[in-house]
């Protein structure tokens, strides 16, 4: 009900909308709506009520629901299913707990997340409010081993679109979004598959939008950074959502329809931080020391090691050589 009525008071923006008029439209008692309205005020919407003239909304708080996002989504199919929550352990194990009844592009968001999750298992500092954790759920009909390049694709569209609010960040293949040096944004790509099928795919995303400096966990202090921390304001968490779903569906249809993710790969070279640099590849627990040349066209990082071979590599632990020699994560 809570939806509909904040349905009715967009449509009226700027105008009055009496009590009357909105009991009739949904069936519900004058009283009923108001106390709708005040859990609409204790949520964040500012909402001015004048006696005989009714309700007039004049701004709504930066929620991630479905009512905030949608009205500015353009997408076929990614976001058109919302599921939000306020709190949640993680929104990828929620995402893979129910994906077998989801409908392809249902993104699962939450304001926090009590267990966010890096890829092994690690740690993903998600505090209330204060960034963007969510999961998109793809039934893609591709290769067990094309699963890799979705992370490429999510990489490429939030790169595209901070870029599109003036902020340039860059990729540190395969998965980190760098801002400043230090990591603003993370993604972890889970799927569900057979040998040659994929069931789904859960790629989640964290981006850290309005974390001040000292909340971040002491271990993260260095390595770690928000939107605002950089810009020094606020940054609206809702239009980053919506930009960045529609990035992703337009870069994430290249692949269902073409085969190919040359688009998000252009972006993901123009915006590395690794090629050209001498880097340290953990994979299996083994250090490999080379310099990255390129990315492929299927978004392998391209290491030359120094006897001169070459390799694409499809996933590691990737550390660049500063200039003391020392390799940073
Ligand atoms: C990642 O793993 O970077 C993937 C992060 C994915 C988070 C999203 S949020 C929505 C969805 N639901 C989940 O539960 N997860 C996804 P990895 O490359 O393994 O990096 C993890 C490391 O990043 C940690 O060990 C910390 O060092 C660091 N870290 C943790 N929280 C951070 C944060 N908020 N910002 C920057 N770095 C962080």
């Amino acid at each position: 009900m809570k939806d509909k009525i904040l349905h009715l008071l967009r449509e009226n923006e700027k105008n009055f909308i009496s009590g009357q008029l909105i009991s009739e439209k949904l069936g519900v008692s004058r009283t009923a709506i108001w106390k709708y309205m005040n859990a609409l005020k204790e949520e964040g919407y500012h909402i001015e009520s004048i006696s005989k003239r009714g309700y007039k909304l004049l701004s709504s708080p930066d929620l991630l629901t479905f009512e905030e996002i949608s009205n500015s989504l353009n997408t076929k199919y990614i976001g058109k299913n919302i599921m939000y929550f306020q709190t949640i352990e993680s929104t990828n194990n929620k995402a893979k707990e129910l994906a077998n009844h989801l409908s392809n592009g249902t993104v699962i968001i939450s304001e926090e997340q009590t267990l966010g999750r890096g890829r092994l298992g690690r740690v993903w500092t998600s505090p209330k409010y204060k960034g963007i954790w969510m999961s998109i759920v793809l039934k893609p009909d591709i290769d067990p081993q094309s699963v890799a390049m979705v992370t490429q694709i999510g990489a490429a569209a939030v790169v595209k679109t901070l870029s599109e609010l003036g902020i340039q960040t860059y990729i540190k293949w395969p998965n980190d979004i760098i801002l400043n040096g230090k990591k603003v944004c993370g993604i972890l790509t889970e799927m569900s598959g057979e040998i040659n099928k994929v069931n789904y795919i859960v790629m989640g995303i964290g981006i850290n939008v309005n974390i001040d400096k000292e909340e971040f966990p002491e271990e993260l202090k260095n390595i770690a950074t928000s939107l605002s921390c950089e810009i020094g304001t606020k940054v609206n968490r809702k239009e980053i959502v919506t930009n960045l779903l529609n990035n992703f569906e337009a870069l994430y249809d290249e692949i269902i329809h073409k085969n190919s993710i040359e688009s998000s790969i252009k972006i993901c070279r123009e915006n590395s931080i690794l090629i050209g640099k001498e880097v340290r590849i953990i994979k299996r627990n083994q250090e490999h020391f080379g310099k990255a040349i390129n990315l492929s066209n299927t978004g392998e990082l391209i290491v030359q090691y120094p006897d001169g071979s070459v390799e694409e590599v499809i996933c590691g632990e990737v550390s660049i050589r500063g200039l003391n020699g020392n390799y940073t994560p």
